[in-house]
């Protein structure tokens, strides 16, 4: 069984990645680590353990790491995420689970210096793991993969851009979770780590969450299955006016699951397609925005995914858990 360590800023999307983990035979999640990101850092830390509750697997670590980028400000995304950060889960349970001394970038570095086997996904700004690096930067040579959901390498397909947020008057966008903290990124990029598999918004976006999904998570039936459903059918109001156009009806749950692409690629890699290219993380200007420069890191770009064996594998795990 694939070993994963999964750093989390769970956000709707971060919660079904880690159930999709949790329900899937082929991975076995080691521990969470946290970050300040989509919501504040103690609200991720509490949805982190809400949906290990939900999975009822209390016995899961989670590490809780930064709260805010190396650099910048932290920005959170409540109109997408809700206050909690997990709108929509209300009605999940929260066992007492064991708080962790150690901070995340601490485990981390502790983690990889003796442990070459388990892969790492990264679903959230990059601060956790840029810090862990720094303690430690022999630690990337015994990350055997670091997959990322993060940049947008081509134009997404809902606006054509290349991300989701801008902070300049120009209004050039970049990915969240790079442009959130750019400086982890670079940092993250240029440590040396055998392979890095790249998720951008260009694919995340491409494999939505739609009524159709909702049904067929609904037909599984459980308690846990309706309460997955709940959380993933509130509707921020950012991604209600990004996906307006693609209601099939006022009521039709549409949301981008981005954080789950990243955890199906290192559950079931060969229903997507992939290229490697060089990438730069840009730092003038929009920053953080993913670029192709021949100088740059070489990655694995994923470039398509099988929609159905991808939401075959969701509807796979939430009936396991
Ligand atoms: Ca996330």
């Amino acid at each position: 069984m694939k070993k994963l360590i999964i750093d989390c800023d769970p956000g709707q999307d971060d919660a079904l990645a880690i159930l999709l983990a949790l329900g899937s035979k082929k991975v076995c999640l080691e521990a969470l680590t946290v970050v300040g990101g989509n919501s504040g850092l103690e609200n991720c830390y509490t949805n982190a353990k809400k949906t290990i509750s939900l999975a009822n697997k209390p016995f899961i670590p989670i590490y809780k790491g930064s709260s805010k980028p190396l650099v910048q400000k932290l920005v959170t995304l409540e109109q997408v995420f809700g206050k909690s950060g997990l709108q929509g889960s209300e009605e999940w349970p929260l066992l007492d689970i064991q708080t962790q001394k150690k901070s995340a970038p601490k485990f981390l570095t502790d983690v990889y210096h003796t442990s070459s086997d388990i892969s790492l996904i990264a679903i959230a700004p990059q601060t956790n793991i840029a810090l862990a690096y720094q303690k430690n930067p022999l630690i990337s040579q015994n990350i055997p993969s670091l997959t990322i959901m993060g940049g947008c390498v081509f134009p997404e397909p809902i606006h054509g851009l290349m991300g989701n947020i801008s902070f300049d008057e120009n209004k050039t966008y970049a990915e969240y979770n790079f442009a959130v903290d750019p400086e982890a990124t670079q940092i993250v990029f240029n440590a040396g780590i055998k392979k890095i598999n790249l998720i951008g918004l260009d694919i995340t976006r491409d494999v939505l969450y739609n009524q159709e999904v909702d049904k067929s998570i609904r037909l599984i039936n459980t308690l846990k299955s309706h309460l997955i459903a709940d959380m993933l059918s509130t509707i921020g109001k950012e991604d209600e006016e990004d996906y307006k156009n693609l209601k099939q009806s006022k009521t039709d749950p549409v949301r981008a699951i981005h954080d789950a692409v990243a955890v199906a690629y290192e559950i079931e890699p060969d229903i997507f397609k992939t290229e490697m290219l060089p990438l730069k993380i840009n730092m003038t200007g929009t920053k953080g925005r993913t670029i192709i420069d021949e100088n740059g890191v070489m990655v694995n770009v994923i470039r398509s995914v099988n929609k159905k064996e991808f939401f075959d594998l969701i509807i796979e795990s939430i009936k396991n858990l």
